[in-house]
């Protein structure tokens, strides 16, 4: 990219991931700006993240539309006033029209708190939890019109500990979050990631398993072999 990336994030939440990607971009960690926040929840907690940040923000709720397509519309309507060259989801808890996904190939993101394709959908931690499985984790990836179901950037993967209780496992997926979407959202803005069809690019060339995944140690440490 070259100049810096316009990026619209759409909220429904507390935005701790909105946090975490504006403190990446103070930092200059990330090459971009956040031209607007958007949340279909005015009581959202994220809108304040972003007035303190001195972000735009706009509430659309859903009430006042009759449908999903019309509410769509003016979803878009709102987003193309920002011009963005990315659109982020994070905690967006509505579903998106194949319209509305289409309009913007390549172009859109979402984190998702699960190790997808396992657990697609809403209330993942306690589905882990009660699968009793061993390992959980957090995913970036391309939105497409299928639900939690596009092509994966990177992967945060923790062990589930014994005592973990759904509060304490939801917390730990929110660290590892805070640690993922910065780095695929930099990728991005940076200009090294693009979507070729079903197949996440980095740097040009199929993204491989090695940049995808990463583990965390108990001591809170991520790598990624
Ligand atoms: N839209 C498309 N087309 N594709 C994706 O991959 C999407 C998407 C919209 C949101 C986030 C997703 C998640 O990471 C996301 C990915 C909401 C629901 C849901 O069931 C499911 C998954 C996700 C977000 N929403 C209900 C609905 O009827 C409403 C639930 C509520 O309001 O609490 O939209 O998990
Ligand atoms: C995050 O854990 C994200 O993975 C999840 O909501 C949380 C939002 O937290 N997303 C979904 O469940 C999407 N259906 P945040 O508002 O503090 O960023």
């Amino acid at each position: 990219m070259t100049t810096t990336c316009r990026i619209v994030v759409l909220i429904s939440g507390s935005g701790s991931n909105l946090q975490a990607i504006i403190d990446a971009i103070d930092t200059k960690q990330i090459p971009a700006e956040i031209v607007a926040v958007i949340s279909n929840k005015a009581e959202a907690y994220g809108l304040q993240r972003a007035a303190s940040a001195n972000i735009a923000t706009q509430v659309l709720p859903y009430a006042g539309f009759t449908d999903r397509q019309e509410y769509d519309q003016a979803l878009m309507a709102c987003i193309n006033q920002y011009q963005p060259d990315l659109i982020i989801l994070a905690g967006f808890m509505r579903i998106l029209s194949n319209e509305l996904v289409h309009h913007y190939p390549g172009r859109m993101l979402n984190i998702h708190p699960s190790l997808l394709p396992k657990y697609k959908g809403l209330n993942t931690h306690q589905r882990v939890l009660e699968a009793g499985e061993k390992e959980h984790g957090a995913t970036v990836h391309f939105v497409t019109p299928e639900l939690d179901s596009g092509p994966i950037i990177l992967q945060g993967k923790i062990p589930i500990l014994k005592t973990d209780n759904e509060q304490q496992l939801t917390q730990h997926i929110h660290k590892l979050e805070h640690q993922i979407y910065p780095q695929a959202v930099m990728w991005f803005a940076q200009g090294r990631l693009h979507l070729s069809g079903n197949t996440v690019l980095l740097d040009q060339h199929p993204i491989t398993p090695q940049q995808q995944i990463y583990t965390q140690s108990i001591t809170g440490q991520l790598s990624n072999n």
